[in-house]
């Protein structure tokens, strides 16, 4: 395709209920939206920073100034441009995962849109349907937590899986898992612990928990070696997994034993299809995380958790878990337990354009 231009909106879209990790608490959800004009038709994609750099180092601010200053320009120099070019393209810039993944995805579903074509048999994915897992923030006490968790279990999500922290982990877990003997459950630290915390964090492993994700820091990948030798829990890194270069060191050290992916946190989706794929040549379970995506991120999710490489199931839930309303006319649903891969061309989602306005706080557009 040839870019004619790119538009990045930031957007600021209420939560329906506070959002609590071992980093911090979110109410209202700050991201960057892209539309790619084109000579074939327009594609969407989303830069999902958050507004601070806590569970990266990339922030709302930062992808802004990275995209605009030398990103984007970098692609509109570009005479045409295949979906698999604006990697390479944005491989010089160093690092900026996420405003890359935005800016690939807006460029693959203006591609895939004018050929008719779904971004999920684009990725190679056949599933009609994904299992839908629900991430729970920390709650004010057990008791809160363990109601929360009950409301999205009558909704019918099939897995799910507690933020953790130090001081908030083997009493919030213990209440969970008394309420609940039989539900697949995992964890999510966030980075929040150090290797010292080896024989805490071991006290989990009597709770049959799918995996912990993320105990350590990001860069700590020699300690979640030694500390998968001190846990029966299986160890399932983030943060750490920044490319399949990051995957495929840590699964070499013993680092970790199930991956979690994110297109943003390693550069986009074709990069997230490359650790689906060592993963799966491996026999490494894979399963897709989330980043609070609008229905833009949530239907390009979905549609790589239909890859076959996706083996447990993923952060993709509803829209409705965190929006009132969302800025797709026909946001991801819960259908027993599973959420819908979009089918039609491209991303297969359409801009609910009163919605898109009324949450953007600010605009640009660069022009080729
Ligand atoms: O660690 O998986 C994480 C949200 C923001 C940043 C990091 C994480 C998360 C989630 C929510 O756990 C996943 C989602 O439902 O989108
Ligand atoms: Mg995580």
């Amino acid at each position: 395709v040839r870019l004619e231009e790119i538009e990045l909106r930031v957007l600021q879209i209420p939560l329906v209920a506070p959002f609590t990790t071992s980093f911090g608490t979110e109410t209202v959800r700050e991201v960057i939206v892209v539309r790619a004009r084109t000579d074939v038709g327009e594609g969407w994609g989303e830069i999902v920073t958050q507004s601070a750099p806590l569970y990266s180092s990339e922030y709302t601010q930062g992808a802004w100034d990275v995209a605009t200053r030398w990103l984007v320009p970098a692609l509109l120099d570009r005479r045409a441009l295949a979906p698999e070019d604006v990697a390479p393209t944005l491989e010089p810039f160093v690092g900026h995962r996420m405003a890359k993944a935005g800016l690939e995805l807006a460029v693959i579903d203006a591609a895939l849109r004018s050929e008719g074509r779904s971004f999920a048999s684009y990725l190679g994915g056949a599933a009609a349907m994904i299992p839908s897992g629900v991430s729970v923030g920390i709650q004010p006490d057990p008791a809160a937590l363990v109601e929360t968790v009950r409301g999205y279990l009558d909704e019918g999500y099939v897995r799910i899986k507690i933020k953790i922290k130090p001081g908030r982990d083997i009493a919030e877990t213990d209440a969970v898992r008394s309420a609940f003997p039989d539900i697949p459950l995992q964890v999510d630290a966030n980075s929040a612990y150090t290797l010292a915390d080896a024989d805490l964090l071991a006290q989990l492993d009597r709770f049959g928990l799918l995996l912990i994700e993320q105990p350590l820091q990001e860069d700590d990948i020699v300690d979640h070696a030694a500390l998968a030798q001190q846990l029966k829990t299986p160890i399932c890194l983030d943060e750490s997994i920044t490319s399949v270069k990051a995957a495929r060191d840590a699964l070499a050290l013993g680092a970790t034993t199930v991956i979690n992916v994110k297109a943003g946190r390693v550069g986009g989706y074709l990069e997230a299809l490359r650790i689906a794929d060592l993963c799966a040549s491996a026999g490494i379970p894979v399963w897709c995380g989330g980043m609070l995506e609008t229905g833009i991120g949530r239907a390009a999710n979905a549609a790589l958790a239909a890859h076959p490489g996706f083996t447990l199931p993923g952060d993709v839930s509803a829209s409705a878990r965190f929006y009132a309303r969302d800025i797709v006319t026909q946001p991801a649903v819960l259908e027993d337990g599973h959420v819908r891969v979009p089918t039609g061309p491209g991303l297969g989602v359409e801009i609910d354009s009163e919605a898109l306005e009324a949450f953007t706080v600010a605009r640009e557009t660069l022009r080729a």
